[in-house]
């Protein structure tokens, strides 16, 4: 069985922003540890923090010239940014590190899902679930895709409905980083594209709506999402912020009006957390530079998120 370090966590700061158009998501790792994420982490949850100090923004990987590929936008510098990622991430997770990676916009799932899927199978033989809280689906294919913008495809491309056979496209993508479908659960879900709820369907995927979390509570929803994965799995929860309603959440990319208040997302991270299962942590799309005045609010509600997925309690 794996199960991640309980004091060990590797943490990836990545300051990436090509999978969407708006500047200012790539400021926001530093705003979250300027915000106090490191010395939280340290010395209230007593983790063994492993940092190289850096924000990475594999500006330096990025091709001069990137056009349009199938429609995607920025194809080569989020495909060779995430591959990267994924490199780093699998080296924490196969130390055997839980691993928290900062967004970043959400193409970077992309990477850090990749990377710790890999690290898992060679450790333990198994697949990762992956639990995704959003108000979007970011199922888009290529072509599926409305905007050309890759946070709206990442889950595609990891479960392999999307496929690119060029290795500077994400054709480095290999089977044992890939996720099974069958494995994943949708939170929070509001504004899910046509092209979108088609592969939902078709494919039989596990998603909770806010119209399932009005209709049963959260409560009742967590239980149904965690049985539907089963205990003994490891799992990969990955985190955007614009889950929230914008009314605690407004500096993001895609707010959606309608969404969780800032204790259902605290409690999906702690319900996830006392499975025991958590390997790795996604928190993405803050972007600090979108609202003056909902900055700080909506980095605190990242870094609350945080503590509550690794095990910060009350009592
Ligand atoms: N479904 C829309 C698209 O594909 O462009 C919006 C995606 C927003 C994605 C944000 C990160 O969650
Ligand atoms: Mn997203
Ligand atoms: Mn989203
Ligand atoms: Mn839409």
């Amino acid at each position: 069985r794996f199960l991640p370090s309980r004091t060990e966590l590797g943490l990836v700061a990545v300051g990436f922003s090509g999978g969407q158009c708006k500047d200012g998501v790539d400021a926001a790792p530093m705003a979250l540890i300027e915000a106090g994420l490191i010395t939280q982490l340290t010395s209230e949850l007593d983790f063994n923090v492993h940092y190289d100090g850096q924000v990475h923004s594999y500006a330096d990987l990025r091709p001069e010239h990137d056009p349009p590929h199938r429609g995607m936008k920025n194809p080569r510098a989020v495909s060779a940014a995430t591959q990267a990622l994924s490199a780093q991430v699998y080296a924490h997770a196969k130390e055997g590190r839980f691993v928290l990676t900062l967004g970043g916009d959400h193409s970077i799932a992309i990477g850090s899902v990749s990377g710790v899927q890999k690290a898992v199978r060679e450790r333990c033989g198994r697949d990762v679930a992956l639990v995704w809280v959003d108000a979007h689906a970011d199922i888009n294919t290529p072509e599926s895709s409305g905007s050309g913008n890759i946070h709206g495809m990442p889950v595609a491309f990891l479960t392999g409905l999307a496929r690119e056979e060029d290795k500077s496209m994400f054709g480095w993508l290999e089977e044992e980083g890939k996720v099974n479908l069958r494995k994943i659960v949708y939170i929070g879900l509001r504004d899910v594209d046509r092209g979108e709820k088609k592969i939902l369907r078709e494919h039989g995927i596990r998603a909770f709506s806010m119209h399932d979390i009005d209709r049963h509570g959260i409560g009742k929803v967590m239980d149904m999402a965690l049985g539907w994965i089963g205990s003994d799995t490891p799992i990969h929860l990955s985190f955007d912020v614009d889950a929230l309603d914008p009314m605690w959440a407004p500096s993001t990319g895609t707010p959606v009006r309608g969404g969780l208040t800032l204790r259902e997302g605290d409690f999906i991270a702690e319900c996830v957390h006392e499975t025991g299962n958590l390997v790795a942590l996604d928190l993405v799309e803050v972007n600090p530079s979108l609202e003056i005045t909902g900055a700080q609010e909506t980095v605190r509600a990242g870094n609350s998120i945080i503590r509550c997925a690794l095990g910060d309690t009350l009592l």
